[in-house]
């Protein structure tokens, strides 16, 4: 791809102007947003026009495979706009795509293949009922890694907080902050969709500053809506992923937030995942010990999910384990996720950590919880993830539904 279109967003072509030539390396494809591409083979001055495609279609989209030297010329017929499709993009979606959409992508992939040595760069991806919604998942995730630069600086973060209470009293003690993007084009999109993007550039930096910063900002609202019981804790909870937690000079990104919005240390919950604690182990246990030497506290997060929660919990300095939702919701249903959650919180107290069960939804499952100890509660049963505003709502209604009891 043209070096000076890499990693923009919209590219715009002139009438006439050539988008790649026969021979160029590639290593990448476009998808035509508005106006039309003709395909020529051929010399120079002998070329002979193939194909003329427009709107909704791919362009080039061998080099987003294997990165071969284009095998036709393509041009633009009128203004065209394009959304070019990284190949490193590509790839970090398909590694994360369920098992048969990445067998889905790779078939439809290597039959292009197949049809281009048959020299017919013209070629599309076959619009059959059973692939359109693979495809279209995949452009959707080739659209959003494309659009998260721009979307970060044009404000289309937002942070929303659910609510953790005590189990015990059910009082609020505290947040977890959920980052949410506003995508003009797909909604409201999950971290889950675009954090992993992220991870692969330096934008998770450009994300994790703004959820610490607007966290800390929205404390001064919300760390008063709680109410810890008396000598007990509140706080509010952020997720860190592995980029973030090596980044250089971490601990000195948190401090410098926090002080500049007089957000005390001990209201900061950092929430690691076992993933977020892979690479140099004695980097991340120094970094946690720094960030809890002032006061801030840590959580292993989805505890039960990954492999080796065990391990973490010998060697890094945990305050809090968050209960992995796959297990709270088989409490009241199977015998082993209730032992594995009962065998978690014993663990927890004997290493003096607090729990919080994730995921509750109904009212039996906090109980059972609360029997086998566990300390706090998040989940729908108690409160969705929310605005600030929404938060102020929630704590209103909740106040006036307890005085009214
Ligand atoms: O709210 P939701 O279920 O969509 O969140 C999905 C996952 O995304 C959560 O489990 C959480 O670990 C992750 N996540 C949410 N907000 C952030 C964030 O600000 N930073 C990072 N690194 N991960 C987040
Ligand atoms: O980082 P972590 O995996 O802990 O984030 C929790 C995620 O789980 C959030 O993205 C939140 O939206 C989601 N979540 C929280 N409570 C519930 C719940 O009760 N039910 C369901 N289905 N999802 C929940
Ligand atoms: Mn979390």
């Amino acid at each position: 791809m043209n070096a000076n279109w890499n990693q923009q967003d919209r590219i715009e072509v002139a009438p006439g102007e050539t988008i790649f030539r026969a021979g160029d390396a590639a290593d990448g494809g476009f998808l035509i947003e508005s106006g039309s591409v003709e395909i020529l083979v051929g010399d120079t001055g002998h070329e002979r026009r193939i194909n003329l495609i427009g709107a909704g279609s791919l362009l080039g989209e061998m080099g987003l495979l294997d990165g071969q030297p284009r095998s036709a010329t393509a041009r633009a017929v009128e203004a065209t706009t394009m959304v070019p499709l990284y190949r490193n993009h590509l790839e970090s979606v398909l590694a994360q795509a369920d098992p048969l959409l990445r067998h889905i992508v790779t078939a439809l992939m290597s039959r292009l293949r197949n049809a281009s040595r048959q020299n017919l760069p013209q070629a599309e991806p076959p619009k059959s009922a059973e692939a359109a919604p693979a495809v279209e998942q995949v452009m959707r995730a080739l659209k959003l890694a494309q659009s998260l630069a721009r979307g970060i600086t044009a404000g289309e973060l937002e942070l929303h907080y659910q609510p953790i209470v005590l189990l015990s009293d059910r009082r609020l003690v505290g947040y977890e902050a959920l980052v949410r993007w506003r995508h003009p084009e797909f909604g409201m999109v999950r971290p889950d969709e675009f954090i992993p993007l992220a991870e692969q550039t330096d934008l998770i930096h450009r994300i994790g500053d703004f959820v610490l910063n607007q966290a800390a900002l929205d404390w001064d609202v919300l760390g008063l809506l709680c109410e810890p019981p008396p000598g007990g804790k509140r706080f509010m909870s952020v997720n860190l992923s592995a980029p973030e937690v090596c980044r250089p000079k971490i601990c000195h990104q948190v401090y410098a937030t926090l002080s500049e919005h007089r957000m005390a240390p001990v209201d900061l919950r950092i929430e690691l995942t076992e993933t977020s604690l892979v690479g140099d182990k004695a980097a991340v246990a120094e970094v946690m010990r720094k960030l809890q030497s002032v006061g801030i506290s840590i959580a292993l997060d989805d505890f039960g999910k990954g492999f080796s929660g065990m391990d973490y919990l010998a060697s890094m300095p945990f305050s809090c384990i968050k209960i992995d939702k796959s297990f709270v919701d088989g409490v009241l249903t199977s015998e082993r996720s209730l032992q594995i959650v009962r065998t978690a919180i014993q663990l927890a107290q004997t290493l003096n950590m607090s729990t919080v069960g994730e995921g509750i939804e109904d009212e039996a499952t906090a109980q059972a919880l609360l029997d086998m100890g566990c300390t706090y509660g998040q989940g729908y049963f108690f409160g969705k993830p929310m605005r600030l505003a929404d938060v102020q709502a929630w704590v209103a209604r909740r106040g006036a539904e307890r005085v009214a009891v």
